[in-house]
């Protein structure tokens, strides 16, 4: 078999990925107003380790430090996201002009070294001036995205090369307004499946726009998305299985590449389903120039809506939990390849692991299971193209070490571990095997 470097193109996009929230601090500095995940982690409960984003890993004074770290790994992209409020202190109103500059040098300083920034203007932190105004459950929102989206367009938008409207639109609407376990913390399917549907449309208002207004860029969406199999072959489980898909995956593929919501979702939703207004599927399914997907597990579904124990039956699992299955992402990439005509091209937006690597022995972190990780993902996506899956690239999550949303700071997915005493980064080994795999790929 070739070397596994080998299996990708000369033009094949390799990154790492961050977040706002996850990484900046700063939270009330230069303008910047309250957004959603300030207002939650001060809710009590809410974040195991009951930290809060007010310094995280202090990106946001460090900025040229980790720019030069960012380039010392050899990737040819940067995936990164703005925080709303930062831009637009409460979401509407006002645009704070101090906030773009921010980012302007954060693009600018990836130009300089060579590598593509990838901007996400949506990774979950909302105003909180908006969520007073009703949130993403508030049809006025979309069109308060589209203001800012094509705002960030016009000040950075001729030196992109990928522009994402939302971070997984799944995740806000179900974990933010169903579970009620992340930010803003509401529990009603009823919500969360309007919130899901106005997140979509904002999506495609926003291409929309970006497109008549002169977008250079390449303009998409990342879902977090998983193989999702039955437990047993069991007529329940298989059933089971297919329900799951049908909310956590096709309610968000179907209507971006069919232009329509998964029958057997919205009968299951029944009282509960979105209203829809006549045009809104139409604006939805705007064609896009690719696909982002998050992938870190897969999903096994039993009738009994137990949850699959991978650790209890043996199975191999990050410090999150989730089931190690790189034949996952194989089998999640061949199938939406099988499933849409229309599929664009597709990037790993994130993969990676959390491993509980915390600890620096003679100031190195010798994280082989996060290599292990790597590769044998990284060799789940050589295999989806040779199937003929037009995968295009592949970024880490994360960078580096952060503020892991309702887990704070107790897991680490950073491939540079972070001391948060003192925010002194150095790269694990992970970090090392990364920068070595690049430097083969470029021959
Ligand atoms: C991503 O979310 C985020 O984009 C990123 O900010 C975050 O830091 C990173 O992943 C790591 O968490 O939840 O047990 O049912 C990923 C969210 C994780 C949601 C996997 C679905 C399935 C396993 N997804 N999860 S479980």
């Amino acid at each position: 078999m070739n070397s596994l470097h080998r299996q990708f193109p000369p033009d094949f996009v390799w990154g790492v990925a961050t977040s706002s929230f996850q990484i900046e601090g700063a939270a009330s500095e230069g303008g910047k107003g309250e957004s959603i995940w300030d207002r939650f982690c001060r809710q009590p409960g809410a974040i195991a380790d009951a930290s809060n984003g007010d310094v995280a890993c202090d990106h946001f004074h460090r900025l040229d430090d980790d720019l030069d770290l960012i380039a010392s790994l050899g990737v040819n992209a940067y995936r990164f996201s703005v925080a709303w409020p930062r831009v637009q202190a409460d979401g509407h109103g006002a645009f704070n002009p101090q906030g773009l500059d921010f980012y302007e040098r954060l693009v600018d300083g990836l130009k300089a070294r060579g590598i593509q920034p990838w901007l996400t203007l949506n990774h979950w932190d909302l105003p909180q001036g908006l969520q007073d105004r009703g949130g993403w459950f508030d049809r006025d929102t979309v069109h308060r995205f589209v203001d800012y989206a094509r705002h960030v367009q016009a000040r950075l938008g001729d030196r992109l090369a990928g522009l994402t409207t939302h971070n997984e639109p799944w995740v806000v609407a179900t974990l933010g307004h169903d579970k009620g376990i992340f930010a803003p913390g509401i529990q009603s399917r009823r919500v969360a499946a309007q919130v899901s549907h106005h997140l979509l449309l904002s999506h495609g208002l926003a291409l929309q726009a970006l497109r008549a207004d002169g977008a250079r860029s390449e303009l998409g969406i990342v879902l977090n998305l998983s193989s999702t199999v039955p437990a047993t072959a069991m007529p329940a489980d298989i059933a089971a299985a297919r329900l799951a898909d049908a909310h956590g995956r096709r309610w968000y593929t179907d209507p971006l590449f069919k232009g329509s919501y998964p029958e057997g979702a919205l009968a299951d939703l029944g009282a509960d389903a979105p209203v829809v207004q006549a045009g809104d599927m139409g604006v939805i399914a705007q064609p896009m120039d690719y696909l982002g997907v998050n992938n870190y597990t897969r999903s096994v579904i039993a009738a009994s809506g137990e949850d699959w124990n991978a650790k209890g039956r043996g199975l191999p699992v990050s410090d999150m939990d989730w089931e190690i299955y790189p034949q996952g992402l194989t089998d999640l990439l061949v199938q939406l390849r099988h499933d849409y005509a229309r599929l664009p091209k597709v990037y790993i937006t994130e993969n990676g692991g959390a491993f509980p690597d915390a600890r620096l022995v003679d100031g190195r972190v010798q994280d082989d299971d996060r290599i292990d990780y790597l590769r044998t993902h990284i060799a789940a996506v050589a295999s989806a193209l040779q199937q003929g899956v037009p995968m295009a690239g592949y970024m880490v999550w994360s960078l580096l070490d952060n503020f892991e949303w309702a887990s704070g700071y107790l897991k680490r997915f950073g491939i540079v571990h972070v001391d948060y005493d003192t925010q002194v980064r150095t790269p694990k080994a992970s970090a090392e095997w990364y920068r070595e795999f690049l430097r083969q790929w470029r021959g």
